[in-house]
Parts: C-alpha cells; sequence; structure tokens
C-alpha cells in the first residue's frame, strides 16, 4: 500500500506443542491471507477451514498452504451465507473474520452464537445497534470477541504504554491520532490490480475497492478510527476505570475524490459526477469520564503521506510522532528533558521496549506490518488455548467503533455532541487494565 511495511515471511513460530488451536477464516483476501499467512507459520495453530466467496482469493489461499506444507483445509464459499455452515464445525475454536465492513458484525456475532472466539477485522461495527450487538452476544453466549487493532501492537505504541503505566506522563491529560493516509489508490483501481491504474469502484474494481468506496459515497463521518483510538483509549484505560463519554465532529468539503477521478479518468467518466458525502478531514473531539480529551483525524482522500499523528499528554509531558522519516519522534518528560525542549523519543522507546517485543520481535518483524500482525495472531490464539477473556474484547471493539455512527451524527447535527453508550453497563467503573500484562 506505499507504506514500505515488510511483508517477508517472518521465521517459523515454534509455539506451545500441547493443545494445537483449531483456526478457520472467513475471507481470504487482501488483508485475511496476510493473517493466513502468519498463521501458516505458527506450529501451534492448525487451520481446518477457509471461506472466501471469491474463488480466486480460495485458489490463493490453498497454494499457501501447499507453500508451507500443510494440510488443505476445507473450502467454503458457495454463497455470502456458507461462513455458517463453516461455524457448524466442531473442529474449529477461533474465526479469524477479514471481510467487508458489514459483514464483520454479523460474522462476529454468528461465530459466539456458535461457541467459537471470534477475532474480528477493524472496525468491528458500522452502528450502534451493531456494537450493542457485539457485546450483547458476547454476554449472552459467554463467548469472546477480540478486534484484531493490530496498531495496540506497535513496537512504539507499546513503549509508550509502559511508560503511560509507569507514571513518566504524569495524569493523562490529552491525546492526539487518526487515521491520515492517502487512500485514493485503495478507493480506485482499474478492476484488474488491486491499488490503482483506474478510477473504478464496486463491480467494476478489485479487491477493497469493491466494497470500502461507497462508504465514502454515502457516509459523512469517521469511517476507520480505531487505529488511532485503540492504542490511546489503552493509554486511558477505556472500559477499565474510565470510559469515553462524548463526541463532537465536523468535516470540511469533498474534494479529493473528485480531483482525484477527473485528474486521473477525465471530466467525461461516469463517475467523475459523483457527489462524495464524506468530508475529506473529519475532526472528532472525545471527551472521558475521567476528564482527558482526544482529538481523532480521518483524512483519507488527500495527497499526504501516512500517519496516525499520535499525541500523548499528561501533567508531566508528552509523546508526539508523525510517522515517516523526517525524525518527527519527539519527547518531553518534566525533570528528564531539558525545559522547553525536545528529546529525541527513540531513547525513551528504547528504554521502555515492551517485553513482547523484547521476547518475540524476531519472529514479528517479518510478519506484516512491521511486527503487529504477529502479535495480534499470537495473543488471540493464546487467548483460544488458555480459554481466557482476550485483551482486546468486545467492549473495546463497541466503544471504538462506535464514533464511526456518532461522529455521522454529530457532523449532521452541526458538531452536536453526541453522548457515548456505556457498553459496559456501569462495569467500566471496576475493571482493570490487563492488554500488554502477559509475556506469555
Ligand atoms: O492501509 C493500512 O495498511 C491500514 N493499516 C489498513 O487498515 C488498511 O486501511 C490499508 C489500506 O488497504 C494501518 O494503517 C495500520
Amino acid at each position: 500500500t506505499g507504506l514500505g511495511f515488510a511483508l517477508a515471511p517472518s521465521l517459523a513460530f515454534a509455539g506451545k506443542k500441547d493443545g494445537i488451536v483449531k483456526l478457520a477464516f472467513i475471507g481470504v483476501g487482501a488483508r485475511g491471507m496476510n493473517h493466513l499467512n502468519n498463521a501458516l507459520q505458527r506450529d501451534d495453530v492448525e487451520i481446518t477451514a477457509i471461506c472466501d466467496i471469491s474463488p480466486k482469493a480460495i485458489d490463493n489461499a490453498l497454494k499457501k498452504f501447499e507453500k508451507y506444507g500443510k494440510k488443505a483445509p476445507e473450502v467454503y464459499g458457495k454463497n455470502e451465507k456458507d461462513y455458517k455452515n463453516m461455524l457448524e464445525r466442531k473442529d474449529v475454536q477461533g474465526v479469524i473474520i477479514s471481510t467487508p465492513w458489514v459483514w464483520h458484525t454479523p460474522m462476529a456475532v454468528d461465530t459466539m452464537k456458535a461457541g467459537k472466539y471470534a477475532g474480528v477485522e477493524v472496525s468491528a461495527a458500522m452502528t450502534l445497534e451493531e456494537c450493542w450487538d457485539l457485546v450483547n452476544t458476547h454476554e449472552e453466549t459467554g463467548s469472546h470477541c477480540m478486534i484484531l487493532e493490530n496498531v495496540c501492537y506497535r513496537r512504539d505504541v507499546m513503549a509508550v504504554l509502559q511508560m503511560v503505566r509507569e507514571g513518566l506522563f504524569g495524569e493523562m491529560m490529552h491525546a492526539r491520532c487518526g487515521y491520515q493516509h492517502d487512500l485514493r489508490h485503495v478507493k480506485f483501481n482499474n478492476g484488474e490490480q488491486i491499488y490503482g491504474g483506474g478510477v473504478e469502484f464496486g463491480e467494476k474494481a478489485a479487491s477493497e475497492a469493491k466494497w470500502r468506496t461507497h462508504h465514502s459515497l454515502h457516509k459523512n463521518g469517521d469511517l476507520y478510527p480505531t487505529h488511532g483510538l485503540g492504542p490511546v483509549a489503552l493509554y486511558m484505560d477505556i472500559n477499565r476505570g474510565n470510559r469515553f463519554t462524548s463526541i463532537s465532529s465536523f468535516a470540511t468539503k469533498s474534494r479529493g475524490l473528485n480531483n482525484y477521478i477527473i485528474e486521473k479518468g477525465g471530466k467525461d467518466h461516469p463517475n467523475a459526477h459523483l457527489d462524495w458525502k464524506l468530508g475529506d478531514i473529519v475532526t472528532s473531539t472525545i471527551t472521558t469520564a475521567n476528564g482527558e480529551t482526544i482529538i481523532v483525524t480521518h483524512d483519507t482522500n488527500l495527497p499526504r503521506p501516512y500517519s496516525l499523528g499520535f499525541r500523548v499528554q499528561g501533567t508531566n509531558g508528552l509523546w508526539q510522532h508523525e510517522d515517516g522519516y523526517m525524525g518527527g519522534n519527539l519527547m518531553h518528560i518534566q525533570g528528564h528533558t531539558k525545559d522547553h525542549h525536545w528529546d529525541n523519543a527513540d531513547e525513551w522507546l528504547n528504554k521502555y521496549d515492551h517485553p513482547l517485543w523484547q521476547k518475540y520481535g524476531e519472529h514479528a518483524t517479518g510478519a506484516g506490518h512491521g511486527g503487529m500482525d504477529f502479535f495480534v495472531m499470537h495473543e488471540f490464539v493464546h487467548a483460544i488455548r488458555t480459554q481466557a477473556a482476550p485483551p482486546l474484547d468486545a467492549y473495546d471493539a463497541a466503544a471504538w467503533s462506535a464514533v464511526t455512527p456518532l461522529s455521522e451524527m454529530s457532523i449532521q447535527e452541526g458538531g452536536e455532541p453526541q453522548s457515548f453508550p456505556d457498553f459496559t453497563r456501569g462495569k467500566w467503573f471496576k475493571r482493570k487494565p490487563v492488554f500488554g500484562f502477559s509475556q506469555v
């Protein structure tokens, strides 16, 4: 995707031999294939079944099984509901769901109802009703749902979590984050290649542009909040001593996608006449029960380098980071950093490197997205093996994903603050943080 993330195969991972975890996959397209690749390299996982309605995707996936010398899985995908047949299998304990967004909640709900662990890609839900469906199904069935938010496992993000917990920033006060990624080549292609080369979307397009783009046509809100908000939620103990209380959102006008279509496809292309609803930059301010604020940005239609733009600030200092190669990795910690100056954050992040990264960094770095994908799979598998609750759960999935519908509502009402439902129904007050404490 032009992010320069390594996609080389990671080192084969030798896990615990006792208790092989049996996984199935719904969706083995671009994202699912990445997860599949990681799972196939673990000898503590057996993939018993895969499901996709695209025969080409199934074909590619089966080739991977051959490549790694693994037993071929049962294949499902006759139609859009065939995944339900797969969920009836006894030899499936957990299901990785990497499908178009509108399928995430229904598939996660069906997976939990089938008594299996659901590992659902981001965002987990598109509407408030879906957020509640995830929570209610988890509570009714006792089955678990892990939101597979890989950025929570980014090396710098986890080091900063250690610093937050050690109190280096003082009391949490404010954070900024966002999904700032020029997706124009992802939202449009020529139907053959998966990125760019044309200005088609929907039926005439391939891969993500088939389903992702139409959300930009019909919705004005933060369509993809969790890459930024997941880590910030961990810093602020959301659902575990704290919770999001309100959100107020604003959108700019919409220009980027139309300009791109005209530039690449000409002003007579049929797509040049569409009225895109998504504002190019959507900015939301979230408040929390503990008195912090969070500014979340969604910026996917304009030319710009990738950055999640983290800022994590407390009463004693802050981390401020701009992804990329220009050295925008800054730290200021009162008592350590010279007043009114920045430190290069690298030294701090090395010093507070998370134990999980120290232990598995070597396996992780080849696994895609700079290693995060290894950990998200590792922890999902570990939760299943130990029959434990996953570190990112249905409440997290609901609270983080709720930003999409709530920001849409706020924008429609001119920025009017919207209340977050308390998806934990009061349990946030007593629940304790769990993410990142396991060193298994
Ligand atoms: O761009 C990145 O890889 C995103 N991941 C991923 O979620 C998806 O939007 C992709 C575009 O296809 C991160 O930013 C971590």
